[in-house]
């Protein structure tokens, strides 16, 4: 039996249950070099964590973040809590010597974000990683996307298209939840659904965004208050049943266009008002020698076009990442055998556990984070400034 790694997961609403069944099953489908343990569960609510611990396979459930990073028998901290404790938690676990991975995006600001890179560099220098989870990046139709451009099927990198769009938003009567206001989300749809596309554009390129100009709008600027407090809403949540309604103070859309470093540019669209588009994020990379394509609604594809083939047969192919040279299927299931949402998670927790085995810096780490923050907060700067709308006419 390998050594135990015991892990504190802090929060219990969606990603909760992601990272939960991630902690749970990689290590049934990956050989680890150590055994990760699902040792405790944090929330706010005492009754509340205590059944998501017992639903989810925790062995114990506790309110106070504070005296989980007492223990000597946590190893790891993971935060899937709202964007604005994410610093405070953080920082303080990895000044305890915890091992750190937090979900997306890595802060509500540059400065937190900062301060958290700033604490992972310190605690590196005694062996203890920290990673962002940018999951998609971890599906093997996305990470073979890269793996293709990286080794130049693609030629150069000449245009790059993102999107990510959701609908739970359309409805103006979808409940209010942390995710629509400022002090705990730090932006809407651009921090939650923007910072996965700036992520995997950045990653399946190779290159990172230098410069960008945007637009945010706010379409529905209140929604009716939730029936319970703390619920993790939207995202195809209950319908409130009350009629008083609170103030939406993030963006609904956000549009953005960016400059890489090499000066290739990329349109970036994240919106959670694209009716009928329920997860729908979108790479397209466009190359001299070919280009990629990644739907995840359709995740077991990636669509490659090769350019160099005979003009008579080009056109893109429909290639299905589910052989086991394919990163990860290896450990799952025979060819054709479709895996999930969910895989992209296990597939995190797995390099996770490898690089704190292993004393490697986890991809991606806190600086690259921090530089994730700091496109989202360039978009934000840009969207301030009216002087990017011309008037027609
Ligand atoms: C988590 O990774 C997350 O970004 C959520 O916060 C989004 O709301 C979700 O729909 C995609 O995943």
């Amino acid at each position: 039996m390998n050594k135990p790694l015991r892990i504190a997961l802090v929060g219990h609403g969606f990603m909760g249950a992601a990272h939960s069944q991630a902690w749970r099953v990689a290590p049934r489908f990956f050989d680890l070099p150590l055994q990760p343990e699902m040792a405790l569960l944090v929330g706010r609510d005492a009754e509340r964590t205590a059944a998501a611990a017992g639903k989810w396979g925790w062995q114990e459930s506790s309110t106070d973040w504070r005296q989980a990073l007492e223990r000597e028998d946590i190893d790891v901290v993971d935060i899937v809590t709202p964007g604005a404790s994410h610093a405070e938690i953080a920082i303080a676990a990895l000044d305890a010597g915890k091992h750190v991975i937090c979900e997306k995006p890595l802060a509500n600001t540059v400065e937190e974000a900062r301060a958290m890179a700033d604490a992972a560099a310190r605690a590196a220098r005694d062996g203890i990683q920290a990673m962002v989870g940018f999951t998609y990046r971890r599906l093997p139709a996305a990470t073979h996307a890269h793996n293709l451009v990286a080794g130049g099927a693609i030629g150069d990198v000449r245009q790059v298209r993102a999107s990510y769009l959701q609908d739970w938003l359309v409805d103006q009567d979808a409940p209010l939840s942390w995710r629509l206001e400022a002090d705990k989300a730090g932006s809407g749809v651009l921090g939650d659904l923007g910072a996965h596309i700036i992520d995997l554009a950045q990653y399946v390129t190779g290159r990172r965004l230098a410069e960008v100009s945007g637009t945010l709008e706010t379409l529905v600027d209140s929604r009716p208050l939730p029936d319970s407090s703390g619920a993790d809403g939207g995202l195809g949540g209950p319908r409130a049943t009350g009629t008083d309604r609170g103030a939406v103070t993030v963006d609904d859309v956000a549009l953005f266009t960016g400059r890489f470093e090499d000066g290739v540019l990329g349109t970036f669209e994240a919106t959670r008002m694209a009716t009928g588009r329920k997860n729908a994020l979108r790479l397209e990379v466009s190359g001299t020698a070919g280009a990629v394509s990644f739907d995840l609604e359709d995740l077991n594809f990636l669509e490659f076009y090769d350019f160099t083939a005979p003009v008579d047969r080009q056109g893109f192919t429909r290639i299905m990442v589910t052989e086991p040279v394919h990163p990860y299927v290896d450990a799952w299931w025979p060819a054709g055998h479709s895996l999930g949402y969910e895989h992209g998670f296990v597939h995190q927790a797995r390099d996770f556990v490898e690089a704190v085995a292993g004393g490697t810096q986890p991809a991606p780490s806190f600086a690259d984070g921090l530089q994730v923050q700091e496109v989202l907060d360039s978009v934000s700067r840009s969207a301030a400034k009216s002087s990017i709308w011309t008037p027609v006419g």
